[in-house]
């Protein structure tokens, strides 16, 4: 049976593959030999029998349909999954962080993408869905290029869907973006050490413009049962607002960042309300299955529910909602990959650019000025390289780049000044005429510069403190279309749990991320081709497309499944696989 094939028969597929674990395990088998034979590099041998059990088992797990692995992930796909499994159901996606935000510039309007994972993550998905994304405008130009109804077609050079921006004041955008979410939720979810603020005014002011949101989904939705795909901490209210107005909407809440455990969840002195709001949705979703499980803690922990582990369900007042881990990804190939140069090209224009004289590496990291990104550690990493290895010294320059985020916030305008510092001190003790160990840029690029710089590295380093997943790690590997190039990775961030052959470090160990530097930049052109190749195999075959596939897929499992159960009662241990989970519960106990 071909990929395509299998796109077509669809829903008769994933029902049965789903309802059979002997078919899930003969699928995951032809995966795996599918995957091994398209890497020459590595051997064709079948996993021993207890790999194979634990991939089952991992598999089984999370839920992911045996159809997942074996689709060849496009935009194609997605538009197929709508129109086989969700007819006529309408797509809204909903952020704070609009797509496209117009800028005024010299008098002129300008056009920029944010530097923004998730903005990275859901742009290519909601052109394949030809949906409807709403977000706060907050662009100089923003008002100036909407319509009547506050709408404008994008992307601007080939229209696809329509961007709907949100006017917040700017009390509601400091209440409710950069106090609560930014000042609260984001320091409470990552373990980074720095302390979580949270004020009683900026959480009034988040559950108001939860609210203006949820009033916009509602205008927004041409019916009852739209599908809306609610993005990150910044709305995690949203969800039941929208389930009280809309109550046959699918709502799939993805929530980017990590999860913190209990203990550390509950000093958030809102958190039943949080867990609350988020039980609105049909599907949570996280990157991993551990931030799944400390939401499943934390849930346990503050509110009373039904929790079923088996299926990951979440019964509460009268509803379910599934926890589920999908991790995120780019899209494949990148669509900007076309308007980049050759990497050759790539490495004489940066290089040529910040003046690096032959034979000297180039190491790069990608980041908004971010506390989690640990921006700092890999500086001090590299004063540890000099230090041990002082032959070194000339021999690497690291660029890097940091797009300005949240700067008005005092933690962030001191992780700033305490980058420059580090950097200063560096270059004053390792500098010498003509060479400047470290380049510190803390300004926006654009997206082709961006690929132009991950283009021209000899290695990129990836070293966040705590992450959900982070893509700059899959957009290095997909920009490498040479094979070249060394990726170091935190343990900390999603990412590390897929892209195995990457060098993984801890961020905390400047003194061991030094030696790791070192591995990495004497590491042979060989060694480099073997491990981007499977890199690249795995950001291809898990790319966005799977990502958000998955989910509508699960969303249209639930639709079914309530369309079964609307339709008549019936004996609910005879159908046991379609009666609602609290219903199955009742006839159990
Ligand atoms: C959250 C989670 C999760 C960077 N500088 C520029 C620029 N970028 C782009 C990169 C990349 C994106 O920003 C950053 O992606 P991350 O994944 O690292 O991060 P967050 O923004 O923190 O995102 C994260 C993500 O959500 C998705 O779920 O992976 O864990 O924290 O795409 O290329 N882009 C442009 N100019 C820059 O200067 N245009």
């Amino acid at each position: 049976m071909t990929t395509s094939d299998l796109v077509n028969s669809l829903p008769a597929l994933w029902l049965a593959v789903l309802a059979t674990f002997c078919l899930a395990g003969a699928a995951l088998a032809a995966a795996l030999i599918r995957s091994r034979k398209s890497s020459p590099s590595h051997s064709v041998a079948e996993p021993p029998p207890d790999t194979m059990r634990t991939l089952l088992r991992e598999f089984e797990k999370n839920g992911h349909s045996a159809d997942a692995a074996l689709v060849k992930w496009s935009p194609d796909t997605l538009r197929k999954i709508l129109a086989t499994e969700l007819p006529d159901a309408q797509v809204i996606v909903v952020s704070n962080r609009e797509p496209y935000i117009h800028n005024i510039k010299n008098d002129e309007v300008e056009l920029v993408v944010p530097a923004s994972g998730l903005v990275s993550a859901l742009e290519p998905i909601t052109r394949a869905c030809a949906g409807t994304w709403i977000a706060y405008g907050g662009g100089s130009a923003d008002r100036l290029t909407v319509d009547e109804h506050d709408r404008v077609a994008v992307p601007p050079d080939d229209p696809s869907y329509m961007l709907r921006r949100v006017w917040l004041s700017e009390a509601e955008h400091a209440g409710y973006y950069l106090g609560f979410a930014n000042e609260g939720l984001w320091p409470l979810c990552h373990i980074a050490f720095t302390r979580p603020n949270f004020r009683a005014s900026d959480w009034e002011t988040y559950e108001s413009v939860n609210r203006k949101f949820a009033d916009a989904v509602v205008a927004e939705a041409r019916n009852e049962r739209p599908i809306v795909l609610v993005q990150d901490y910044h709305f995690a209210l949203l969800p039941r607002m929208l389930r009280e107005q809309l109550p046959e909407a699918i709502i799939i809440t993805f929530w980017h960042i990590p999860w913190p455990n209990s203990e550390v969840f509950s000093i958030c002195p809102w958190r039943e309300r949080i867990l609350d709001g988020l039980l609105g949705s049909s599907i949570i979703g996280f990157h991993t299955q551990f931030h799944c499980n400390n939401f499943i803690e934390s849930v346990d922990r503050f509110l009373e529910t039904r929790i079923e582990r088996e299926d990951a369900a979440i019964s509460y007042q009268g509803q379910t909602s599934l926890v589920h881990a999908y991790p995120i990804s780019i899209e494949w190939p990148p669509a900007q990959l076309g308007k980049v140069p050759t990497v050759a090209q790539c490495r004489d224009r940066v290089r040529t650019k910040l003046g690096i004289a032959d034979g000297v590496k180039l190491c790069v990291g990608v980041e908004r000025l971010d506390y989690t990104k640990g921006i700092v550690d890999r500086f001090r990493a590299l004063g540890e390289l000099f230090d041990r290895h002082p032959e070194w010294i000339g021999k690497v320059t690291f660029l890097q780049i940091a797009a300005p985020s949240r700067g008005t916030l005092p933690d962030y305008e001191r992780l700033h000044r305490e980058c420059e510092r580090c950097a200063e001190e560096i270059n004053q003790r390792y500098g010498r005429d003509g060479y400047t160990p470290v380049l510190f840029v803390a300004e926006h690029h654009t997206r082709e510069q961006v690929y132009e710089i991950y283009r021209a590295a000899d290695v990129c380093m990836v070293t966040s403190l705590h992450d959900g997943m982070n893509l700059v790690a899959k957009e290095f590997v997909a920009v490498r279309d040479d094979e070249q190039g060394v990726l170091i990775l935190s343990m900390f961030a999603g990412a590390s749990k897929e892209l195995l052959e990457a060098l993984i470090v801890n961020p905390f160990d400047a003194a061991t991320m030094g030696e790791t530097m070192r591995h990495a930049l004497t590491m042979s052109f060989a060694e480099q081709r073997d491990r981007m190749r499977r890199m690249r195999e795995i950001v291809r075959d898990n790319n966005v497309y799977r990502w958000a596939g998955s989910m509508l897929l699960d969303a249209a499992r639930l639709r079914k499944r309530a369309e079964v159960e609307l339709a008549g009662p019936g004996d609910p241990m005879e159908t046991n696989n379609v009666v609602s989970l609290p219903e199955r519960w009742r006839a159990m106990t």
